[in-house]
């Protein structure tokens, strides 16, 4: 493949992440196929359509479908540059688990020919890029790997993280920054020629070790300013202190710029990340470990709040807003809005209304429970008391006139008017 020809490109892991990037370079004019192991996924996308809520995505798809760019199956074929976006989860006592992306890196290696290039996009624990590539080696023996000869190596292997944030992942995939770790400098300058061709952000190169951990950091720093958010809530909870308006405040020092409260952090990156740092240096990290602790124990603090202002008003119904992770978003991996809310429908059975516009019917979690799912209006003609659980913008859209006489717990702060009398702050002022 001369440098000016567009690569064929497989990426493997049609996901949150797999599939934008797959759409994004495959309207590059790459030939892009997409593996997955699911069926539905693979037929889904052939179909023009997505498995997936996100902003302008399906159209994107569609059209990269209808152009031929973009074709999904479940086996790999031969490609010039290979993209793996495999999930990395966490297993018993938050162990990272690789096993995923060295699945992928087998089946990669079966269909490798000289000249062809790895990146790694997955969230990994630092190392990990060096482990797929020692499995390539061993399975391919007849070619000459980076870092493992002194001759010209036949492969590229480069850690390249992705860095999108769910809602906005199309525009990032291309304005962000990407930083491209290879594993020799040569491998990074490859993939940069590669990311260089669908990126407009700036792409720097350094060493696959420094760009796992530089991933891995940025989740962490994100996780541990929530906490400091988090712990300032609980504080200004015991305090009878409203934390919204301290943190307003506050902010208004031009190097203090404290983050959002909120019912405990969810998703698939910021809850996980952190772990695989503390995996990684167990006895370097009391900092990132207690932020880990205290994001997930706010949980915990909202069920209590929560539990109590239920148990003074007995009979009325509870409408819980929203199940998803953070804000316009369908998506409940990891979410602590869920968590609460399925917790509460266990303790409470049918006194527990979900107010979710991005479900269309209870996630497993309220199986058995008696909890029913009702929209906006419903809540507000029938529910007493709210609990606010995720930001949608529809939920901070409800005026004041229509909460006028409820009794509200809100956690996110999505309603910094909501009169005295009813709990407008993460804490509660329940009379006595
Ligand atoms: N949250 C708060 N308070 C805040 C901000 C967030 O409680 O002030 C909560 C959210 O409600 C949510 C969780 O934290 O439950 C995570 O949300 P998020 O918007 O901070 O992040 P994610 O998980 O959607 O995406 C993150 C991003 N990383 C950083 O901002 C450093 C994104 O850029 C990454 O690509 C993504 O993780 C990933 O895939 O790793």
């Amino acid at each position: 493949m001369l440098s000016d020809e567009k690569p064929s490109v497989c990426v493997l892991g049609l996901g949150y992440i797999g599939l934008p990037t797959a759409a994004v370079i495959a309207r590059s004019g790459c030939a892009v196929l997409g593996v997955d192991v699911t069926a539905h996924v693979v037929d889904t996308v052939n179909s023009g359509k997505i498995h997936i809520e996100e902003v302008d995505l399906e159209g994107l798809v569609q059209g990269v479908v209808a152009r031929g760019t973009l074709r999904a199956s479940l086996h790999i074929e031969p490609a010039d540059v290979f993209v793996i976006a495999v999930p990395t989860p966490f297993g018993d006592n938050h162990v990272p688990d690789t096993s995923y992306v060295m699945e992928a890196a087998t089946n990669v290696a079966a269909a490798l020919k000289v000249g062809d290039t790895i990146i790694l996009e997955s969230t990994s624990p630092v190392g990990t890029t060096e482990k797929m590539r020692d499995l390539i080696s061993k399975l391919r023996p007849d070619l000459k790997i980076p870092g493992l000869t002194n001759d010209i190596p036949d492969v590229a292997i480069a850690y390249c993280p992705e860095r999108v944030l769910p809602g906005r992942i199309l525009e990032e995939l291309t304005n962000n920054d990407r930083c491209i770790g290879g594993i020799t400098p040569r491998c990074a300058r490859k993939a940069l020629g590669f990311y260089r061709r669908f990126v407009r952000g700036e792409c720097v190169t350094t060493t696959a070790r420094a760009a796992e951990m530089t991933k891995l950091v940025e989740n962490s720093y994100r996780d541990v300013n929530i906490a400091f958010a988090n712990e300032l809530s609980i504080v200004a909870d015991e305090m009878e202190l409203d934390v919204w308006e301290v943190i307003r405040l506050a902010n208004r020092h031009p190097r203090v710029n404290i983050l959002k409260p909120g019912p405990g952090v969810g998703g698939h990156c910021i809850a996980v990340d952190p772990w695989f740092i503390i995996h990684g240096a167990p006895n370097q990290t009391p900092l990132i470990r207690i932020a880990r602790e205290v994001n997930d124990s706010k949980i915990d603090h909202v069920l209590e709040q929560a539990a109590r202002m239920i148990d003074e008003l007995p009979g009325v119904s509870v409408a819980c807003f929203g199940l998803a992770f953070k804000a316009n978003i369908d998506d409940f991996r990891e979410s602590p809005a869920l968590k609460i809310a399925a917790k509460l429908a266990q303790l409470y059975g049918g006194r527990i209304k979900i107010v979710e516009p991005y479900a269309s019917e209870l996630p497993a979690a309220f199986d058995g429970t008696e909890a029913e799912l009702i929209d906006i209006d419903a809540a507000l003609e029938n529910c007493p008391v709210m609990i606010t659980l995720t930001d949608h913008d529809i939920f901070k859209s409800i005026p004041l006139d229509e909460r006028t006489g409820k009794v509200v717990y809100d956690t996110r702060g999505i309603w910094p008017d909501q009169p005295d009398n009813v709990q407008a702050v993460t804490g509660l002022r329940l009379a006595g």
